[in-house]
């Protein structure tokens, strides 16, 4: 029995590589290889960094699927049931759209693999296999077994992936988080989050956890041990954080040096619309920022553009935030109407969505907005995003909070960051724009 694990890409612009800051070790194959039952061969592509060998004499082919490598992934699963392989789809998309996924493959798997992965197997060995594998949110292994790609590990960036929990307590409307884990939030054990980051390679850590601050006291625990370990990590948090000062400085002295908080946008009214507005009842948001700062934790701040009360006033003073507290990095993003998401549905209804299905529609591309705005064309918000991560990642802006960085934090580590991935940046912004997706990746 073998099985053959698939990690499709989103696309390519002709004649370019694949986009370097996307290139992180793929967590999600090592936890699906610890599930596989003990005597069962595997094999893993990753379609970022190699060619798929379609002639593989695997019997089951897994493939993990986002809403932004959907397109890649059923043509993958197309071409390996041409060839008479079993294929199976799971992951956030598959989880979001079963249905959709259902026509592209034998079996799905909606939601964590848990004891499904063992069930599935036995299911095909003794020919009994499922359309539907239907799991709940569960953390179940003690750690993540990346064998399946050390050959490759030299390929993605030198950051060690690993979750201590799943999910997030809050239901922003426009989260595939928020919908996958139903706004529930559970975590691993303390013992085997610190043993599988004692076996990874790399000493700088990307806890991939939404809000790792949902159970404090688990938190507080964790840092504690982490700190024994002497290394450096970041993760994304909510910014309620800073209102607990025990809890910053355990995560500092743990080696927590930078922080990516989704702000998504400082306009009340475009956070009551998603949700969000919870943020604005924590206190002033000026001062919870310095308080991290204070701390000596960079942030990596992330906006959302594209809300109703979005226009280029709201770039601008977007912009101003960003320079008065002089953040590490910033993501601008557009907003994505994700499949199935309250945002989703309120778009559908009011009869702004431009497509249905922007994730399968021919000659999508990355940074197509899918979406009628309110106050600007889908162009203008486009355009808009871009001439503001340009002006954002703009060299003298670098070299200016590069300075403050480094007067923040005394971490070499997080000093070669900094210069590291705003450069990057800097050169990305339009290697990002117009990725078409699904295309160039045979
Ligand atoms: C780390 C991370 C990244 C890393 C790269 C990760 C990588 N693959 O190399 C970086 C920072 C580069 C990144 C970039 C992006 N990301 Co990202 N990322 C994450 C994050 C935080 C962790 C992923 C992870 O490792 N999880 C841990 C694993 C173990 O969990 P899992 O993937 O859910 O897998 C479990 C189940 O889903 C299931 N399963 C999954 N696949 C399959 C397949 C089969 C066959 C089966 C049976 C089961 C199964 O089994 C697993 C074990 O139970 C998630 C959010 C999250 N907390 O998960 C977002 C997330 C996946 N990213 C997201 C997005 C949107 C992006 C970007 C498009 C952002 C952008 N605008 O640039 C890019 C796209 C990059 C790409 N795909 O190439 C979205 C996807 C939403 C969606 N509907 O598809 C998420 C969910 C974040 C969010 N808040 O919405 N990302
Ligand atoms: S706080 Fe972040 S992860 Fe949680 S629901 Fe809102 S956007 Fe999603």
């Amino acid at each position: 029995m073998k099985v053959t694990f698939i990690l499709p890409a989103i696309g390519r612009k002709k004649g370019e590589k694949y986009l370097k800051s996307w290139l992180m070790e793929p967590l999600t194959i090592a936890v699906m290889n610890t599930l596989l039952p003990e005597g069962v061969e595997r094999e893993f592509y990753d379609d970022r960094i190699e060619s798929i060998n379609y002639d593989t004499d695997s019997d089951i082919v897994f493939i993990t699927v986002e809403t932004y490598t959907a397109k890649r992934a059923y043509y993958i699963a197309g071409r390996f049931r041409e060839k008479g392989k079993t294929v199976v789809l799971g992951g956030y998309h598959v989880t979001l759209m079963p249905q959709e996924a259902q026509e592209h493959c034998d079996a799905v798997m909606i939601n964590n693999c848990g004891d499904n992965m063992k069930a599935l197997i036995k299911d095909y060995e003794t020919g009994n296999l499922k359309e539907r594998y239907v799991g709940k949110p569960c953390i179940d292994y003690k750690i993540a077994d990346r064998s399946i790609y050390r050959d490759k590990q030299k390929k993605y960036l030198p950051v060690s992936l690993v979750e201590t929990g799943r999910g997030c307590y809050h239901n922003c409307e426009f989260c595939s988080i928020a919908k996958y884990y139903d706004s529930k939030y559970i975590h691993r054990e303390v013992e085997d989050i610190i043993a599988e980051m004692r076996s990874c390679k790399h000493k700088l850590f990307f806890l991939v956890d939404d809000s790792i601050f949902s159970d404090k006291a688990f938190a507080k625990e964790l840092f504690k041990e982490i700190k024994k370990l002497k290394v450096t990590w970041t993760t994304q948090i909510t910014l309620d954080i800073a209102r607990d000062d025990e809890t910053l400085k355990l995560m500092r002295d743990s080696g927590c040096s930078m922080v990516l908080i989704g702000f998504e946008s400082i306009n009340g009214d475009n956070l009551k619309q998603m949700n969000k507005e919870w943020t604005q009842r924590l206190g002033e948001r000026d001062e919870l920022i310095e308080k991290i700062h204070a701390a000596g934790i960079s942030i990596y701040a992330s906006f959302v553009f594209g809300f109703d009360e979005d226009a280029e006033e709201s770039f601008v003073r977007t912009l101003e935030f960003t320079r008065k507290h002089q953040f590490f990095v910033v993501a601008f993003n557009h907003l994505l109407t994700f499949p199935n998401t309250p945002t989703y549905k309120v778009f559908a209804k009011e009869h702004r969505l431009i497509c249905d299905k922007w994730w399968l529609q021919e000659g999508y591309t990355f940074g197509t907005i899918s979406f009628v705005p309110k106050r600007v064309s889908a162009d203008e918000l486009r355009a808009l995003c871009r001439k503001y991560r340009k002006q954002f990642f703009k060299f003298s802006s670098i070299v200016s909070r590069g300075i403050t960085c480094l007067k923040r934090t005394r971490n070499p580590f997080i000093n070669f960051a900094y210069w590291f991935i705003n450069i990057l940046f800097h050169f990305e912004v339009d290697k990002r724009l117009g990725i078409p997706v699904g295309e160039n990746l045979e």
